[in-house]
């Protein structure tokens, strides 16, 4: 069996981090150990959400993780909230190394052309930093745009603004940059990447569906890593990823009691766990 680590925070509410991660990458049959960054009450788009930071437990869970000689197949960040807690993670990324493992970086931070709360251009220049220790980083558009100084353009853009992305990424050292949200006509919704071995890049759209819902992009990073350490390519897994993010909202649009701060990615887990058979 497989084993990743994935470092992000608990949400109590909010269908985000780690109250994703673990149930999809789990349902994957992937073994899903955890640090826990920080407990919210609820995630940042909640008002008056109570906010308990655990920094300073990270390097003691992984140095005992060490003396036990546990491995993992990869290593997988997502909403991070400090500075600290960046430079924390690059320290982790070398204790955790091994020859074969995976580094995937999610830049969560920023969706729509705006940061999420606490969040400022400072932080996205850091957090580029640590996507240049990544093998593959999915940020959206604004997230990456943030990291790279480059200019949010919300729709109407070309196809050579998305690879002047992607290949901003690739120059900060990302080997696979994916970018999620891509849509170059208005009826679908998808994901570029850029192949760098094969110098190519790969596309993969859905038809756009009528919601935008928060922590849709923690559903497509943690698919996305159950699959990948699944074996299952990275285009493939792209897709897998992208599939089940849109089989989740489509639940959304299904419930007569939909939420409004996350899909519904619990009734579409029959789907993923048929899909990775
Ligand atoms: O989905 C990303 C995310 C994760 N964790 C927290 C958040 C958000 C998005 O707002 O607030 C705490």
């Amino acid at each position: 069996m497989k084993r990743i680590v994935t470092i992000q925070d608990i949400s109590c509410v909010g269908k985000c981090s780690l109250t994703v991660a673990l149930p999809i990458i789990s349902a994957m049959s992937v073994e899903c150990a955890i640090i826990p960054t920080a407990v919210l009450s609820t995630h940042t788009a909640f008002k008056g959400f109570t906010f308990r930071d655990l920094t300073s437990d990270i390097k003691d869970i992984v140095n005992h993780w060490k003396k036990e000689d546990l491995k993992f197949d990869a290593m997988y960040t997502g909403y991070l909230g400090s500075f600290e807690q960046i430079e924390i993670m690059e320290w982790l990324f070398d204790e955790l190394k091994t020859n074969s493992n995976h580094i995937i970086v999610d830049p969560a931070m920023a969706d729509h052309g705006k940061f999420y709360v606490g969040f400022d251009t400072s932080f996205a220049k850091r957090m580029a930093k640590l996507c240049s220790k990544a093998d593959i980083a999915v940020p959206n558009i604004t997230e990456a745009t943030f990291m790279l100084d480059m200019p949010y353009i919300e729709s109407g853009y070309d196809r050579k603004y998305i690879e002047d992305i992607l290949q901003g990424l690739h120059k900060l050292g990302v080997k696979y940059p994916v970018l999620t949200g891509v849509s170059f006509d208005e009826s679908k919704l998808g994901v570029m990447a850029y192949l760098s071995d094969k110098d190519e890049y790969f596309e993969y759209y859905n038809d756009k569906l009528p919601v935008a819902l928060h922590g849709t992009g923690d559903i497509f990073a943690s698919t996305f890593t159950g699959a990948y350490v699944n074996g299952k390519g990275l285009e493939e897994s792209l897709r897998i990823a992208a599939d089940y993010v849109c089989e989740s909202i489509k639940c959304n649009l299904e419930d007569e009691n939909p939420i409004w701060y996350g899909a519904n990615f619990e009734e579409a887990m029959p789907y993923l766990i048929n899909r990775i058979k």
